[in-house]
């Protein structure tokens, strides 16, 4: 298999494009994408300081490193979740990837910042863990932003996981969901921006990214994904990209092209007055408590010594961030 581009050694074939890369060439294709998608949806403007959601799994830590190769200004932002060993590698494995190449870093703990994780905070409030985890994480990404002044939140979403969530989606014609399917969603409400630079990308050429990069990820999968319905919508699609290339991408970019529109909600139709404060934590909601304070409380954490902590702390390493390339 020859690369289509320097009829090198090709390492990766990609079907969709009709195409197959070297790791020079790889690179080069999956930092074009992130370009292309940064500038079609308009992510980020010139001189725009952005947190990025780092899991310590291949498309998050990809997404960091991809981002800094196109000298967007952006810094890591990562919860500890508390899922045992998993959590423990994951946070290992993120801080090894900033400390190595001087990178800002900051975390939130979970455990030592509210007093709980996310299997304690589920089998409290008899939530599914991932949808506690969900809840927490946007509500901790969301306050990490606005708390470090950063215009948007970039998260490792690809095009795998967006063209499930879309299957799902459509499936149950969630038409609320629907509507706020986007790779981009413009900050609003005391929300900050939310991106998705990944669109363009599957799960596999991150992968194959991370390995030519010499990026070490967090492989294991998150033990409480088990029986999710996401990772079975994944696996149907991906059945169905093999017998036919790129219906994937056409299936999500198509519904983006013509049909997003149709559900998005105008302004004030929600005819909800628009959100207030959380009487506990400040963040934006429909009235009284936040989701997320509800959660804490009802996991017994112990808001009352927490409340003006903030909620992301810079890792110091060693050596200081140099600022340099990736
Ligand atoms: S980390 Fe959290 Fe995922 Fe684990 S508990 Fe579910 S949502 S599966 S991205
Ligand atoms: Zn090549
Ligand atoms: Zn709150």
């Amino acid at each position: 298999m020859k690369c289509t581009v320097c009829r090198g050694e090709a390492l990766l074939d990609l079907r969709r494009h009709n195409a197959a890369f070297c790791a020079e060439h790889l690179t080069r294709f999956c930092r074009d994408q992130v370009r292309r998608a940064i500038e079609d949806f308009r992510m980020v403007a010139p001189g725009e300081r952005v947190l990025v959601a780092v899991s310590g799994g291949k498309d998050s830590l990809a997404l960091w490193h991809l981002l800094r190769s196109l000298d967007i200004d952006c810094d890591g932002f990562h919860v500890g979740l508390g899922i045992g060993e998993y959590s423990d590698a994951s946070t290992r494995v993120t801080r090894s990837f900033a400390e190595e190449r001087g990178l800002r870093l900051l975390e939130c703990d979970l455990r030592s910042r509210y007093g709980t994780d996310v299997p304690s905070a589920a089998a409290v409030s008899r939530r599914a863990p991932c949808s506690a985890c969900g809840l927490s994480k946007r509500h901790l990404f969301d306050a990490a932003a606005l708390e470090g002044g950063y215009d948007a939140v970039a998260t490792g979403h690809n095009l795998d996981d967006e063209a499930a969530v879309l299957f799902g989606n459509v499936l149950h014609w969630h038409t609320e969901y629907l509507g706020r399917q986007s790779p981009v969603l413009p900050a609003r409400d005391g929300f900050p921006r939310k991106i998705k630079p990944l669109v363009r990308l599957s799960e596999r050429e991150m992968a194959a990214y991370c390995i030519v990069n010499g990026i070490d990820y967090q492989v294991d999968e998150c033990p409480m994904a088990a029986g999710n319905r996401h990772l079975r919508y994944k696996e149907q699609l991906a059945e169905l990209e093999l017998a036919s290339p790129g219906a994937k991408a056409a299936f999500y970019f198509g519904f983006l092209r013509e049909a997003a529109d149709r559900f998005r909600e105008a302004p004030g139709e929600s005819g909800d007055g628009g959100p207030v404060p959380c009487e506990r934590c400040g963040a934006p909601c429909s009235g009284g408590i936040c989701a997320f304070c509800r959660l804490l409380e009802r996991a017994g954490a112990p808001m009352a010594e927490v409340d003006d902590a903030p909620v992301a702390v810079p890792v110091t390493f060693r050596r200081e961030p140099s600022g340099g390339a990736p």
